[in-house]
């Protein structure tokens, strides 16, 4: 029987950081893994990075896996037989939700061959504020994030080592007494033990019936439609030495013009590849990741690969990444030559099969 854990939960909660080093620790262990990454863009970050780290990873653009049922299942299939796939990591959309009717029941159905489990991750830095008063987003946004923990098997609190003991106490009073039916794991992701205790609390779920959601796919349709979607692939040619460091000084300056605009960000990331070094930089809602550890490279040039995911207007959020890009061209001299961009609002969402009973 292969195990297909279905990874779900919002934007920037820390679902690839997880599979990744879940899979690097079960390919230590000499089991076979796959990944299927999925977005409503096309080139996507994450699969550079999953690829990166040596996973099998196959992806389903263009739409949300709901959307595209037929696809994830061929997936599967390639998974299973090029690759021997004993475990499939599949990532959904940070932006979707109702994968038991559309996603899992389905699965049930064609396929007797495969258990799943579903994680929905939160940051635990954005959690409260989103079941709280006064939530980042607005509120047809907020309500596809509070669908997504509904249908979670196993709620994980993730990025815990940016809380205080005391936060974390309080978190922990929180989330059991909102959701006590819920098996709950506060992880640290980054963290090779936590990883193992997520990796054998899936391995030993046993899941019940499920229930399809409750969910009115207008407020969905329309909290997709609240976000826009940017991806860019370009080229950067600096002087001799400094490509990858020009691209990092992107990253920021893209990030610090958003913010000062104080729109809310899902995810915000940034691959940057000089041919030496390779960097994924992510920026999210929450807690602050940190850009260290980035070596010194001497390259002229670098591809650059933005994804970002903001709640605005598609044309405002384009406008201010390419003024962003020509501050920096203006004051350095340098040259960004953009090869590939879509920019665009998530459709409304038309699932291939929905189960409900
Ligand atoms: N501090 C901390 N950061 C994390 C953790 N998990 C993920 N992150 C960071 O959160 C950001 C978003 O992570 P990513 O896995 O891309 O989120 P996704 O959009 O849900 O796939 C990245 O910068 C990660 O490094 C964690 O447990 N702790
Ligand atoms: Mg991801």
């Amino acid at each position: 029987m292969m195990k297909l854990y279905l990874i779900s939960g919002f934007l920037g909660s820390g679902k690839t950081t997880a599979i990744q080093n879940a899979c690097t620790q079960l390919m230590k262990e000499k089991v076979n893994v796959g990944v299927i990454t999925n977005d409503q863009g096309v080139q996507l970050v994450d699969t550079r990075f999953m690829r990166n780290a040596n996973v099998p990873v196959m992806e389903v653009t263009d739409g949300c896996f709901c959307c595209n049922y037929d696809k994830v299942d061929s997936l599967i299939e390639v998974l299973k037989e090029s690759h021997y796939a004993e475990i499939v990591f599949a990532e959904s959309v940070g932006s979707c939700t109702d994968m038991i009717a559309t996603v899992v029941k389905p699965l049930q159905k064609f396929r007797k061959d495969i258990e799943t489990v579903i994680s929905v991750f939160v940051d635990a830095n954005v959690l409260p504020t989103m079941l709280q008063s006064a939530p980042l987003f607005v509120d047809s946004v907020t309500y596809i994030y509070k669908k997504q923990i509904e249908e979670a098997d196993i709620l994980i609190v993730n990025k815990i080592d940016s809380l205080t003991d005391d936060e974390l106490s309080k978190m922990d009073r929180l989330v059991n007494s909102k959701f006590p039916e819920k098996t709950i794991l506060f992880q640290n992701s980054l963290d090779k033990d936590s990883i193992i205790q997520w990796l054998i609390t899936l391995e030993n779920f046993k899941s019940g019936a499920r229930s399809s959601l409750e969910i009115d796919y207008d407020i969905y349709g329309a909290g997709e439609a609240e976000l826009a979607w940017l991806d860019i692939e370009m080229e950067l040619f600096a002087d001799e030495n400094n490509a990858f460091e020009t691209g990092v000084t992107l990253a920021k300056e893209i990030h610090w013009e958003i913010t000062e605009q104080k729109l809310p960000i899902g995810h915000l990331k940034f691959f940057i590849d000089d041919g030496v070094q390779q960097k994924k930089i992510s920026f999210t809602s929450g807690v602050q990741t940190s850009i260290n550890e980035i070596g010194k490279t001497v390259s002229a040039k670098a591809d650059i690969l933005i994804n970002a995911r903001v709640q605005t207007e598609p044309e405002h959020l384009k406008a201010l990444v390419f003024n962003t890009i020509s501050k920096i061209e203006a004051t350095s001299g340098y040259k960004f030559i953009t090869k590939d961009i879509s920019s665009f609002k998530p459709g409304y969402p038309k699932p291939t099969h929905r189960i409900i009973d």
